[in-house]
């Protein structure tokens, strides 16, 4: 980890990383709700909202997209990734070096480590490689720690959680990307493993506006620095008016009901 490494993905100390990645790791299943961000341009055009400070893609629509958002847009190149299709132990390819992420204007790079599964000790290797690579070309490290694999019972428990995000700072990640344990409570023992690395909580997917910015809201207080979110943006019917309330609660730290009010 390396003090003010993110600060070319960060405003103020906080992000909100908009992440698109799931044409890749879920498929297309993830545009059904709000078909029209099947179309890449429409999610570039989202990430120049003021509550973005990056956007997390792979290579291929970076190398098709990015030259024409390169002014606006922050780019956080997600480095590895696996599809849905893969039903083997978690692992990840890697499908682009940092040296190509930098050629490509990158600000930052993004790598999963799928720390437990079988293939950790391949995947921590591989993130070394990425991690030396990004810091030759200053460009920040977010690691997407999520820690699963046929020897850990429960991959949701704060105990894993916090293990995940100290796994990001030991390796060398400036943020570090986790699922949200439950509370704030978890939040804030994640947040404290992670010690000087910035922890991110993952999305998924929660229908409920007040219900969803009730976690975020709640990971900042126990020291998170924001949000990675995907599908809790694009899939809701009008992804600017929560990006509206997320640029208020996270931010600003507005509370939830007054954010939805604006
Ligand atoms: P969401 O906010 O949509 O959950 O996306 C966050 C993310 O980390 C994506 O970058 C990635 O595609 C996805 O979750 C992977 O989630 P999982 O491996 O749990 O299916």
């Amino acid at each position: 980890m390396l003090p003010h490494a993110a600060d070319n993905i960060e405003r103020d100390g906080k992000s909100l990383i908009l992440a698109y990645d799931h044409g890749l790791e879920h498929g297309p299943v993830d545009f059904e709700p709000n078909p029209d961000t099947a179309d890449p341009e429409r999610i570039f055009e989202l990430a120049a909202h003021e509550a973005v400070t990056s956007l997390a893609v792979q290579k291929g629509l970076a190398e098709a997209y990015y030259p024409d958002y390169e002014d606006d847009v922050n780019l956080l190149l997600k480095l590895n990734g696996t599809s849905n299709l893969w039903m083997g132990e978690p692992n990840s390819a890697v499908n682009c070096t940092a040296e190509y992420a930098a050629g490509l204007g990158a600000d930052a790079i993004g790598f999963t480590v799928y720390g437990g599964s079988n293939h950790e000790v391949e995947m921590a290797e591989e993130f070394r490689r990425a991690q030396e690579g990004a810091r030759e070309h200053d460009m920040a490290v977010v690691m997407w720690s999520y820690p699963r694999g046929q020897g850990l019972r429960n991959d949701g428990s704060p105990d894993v959680i916090s293990y995940g995000a100290r796994l990001g700072l030991e390796l060398g990640a400036d943020v570090v990307k986790v699922k949200y344990p439950g509370s704030a409570e978890a939040m804030g023992h994640a947040v404290e493993m992670a010690g000087p690395a910035d922890v991110v909580m993952s999305g998924g997917t929660m229908r409920d506006d007040k219900a969803f910015l009730r976690n975020v809201s709640n990971a900042i207080d126990a020291g998170a620095t924001g949000i990675a979110v995907g599908r809790n943006v694009f899939q809701r019917e009008e992804p600017e008016r929560i990006l509206d309330a997320l640029e208020a609660v996270i931010f600003q730290e507005v509370e939830p009901d007054e954010a939805l009010a604006i």
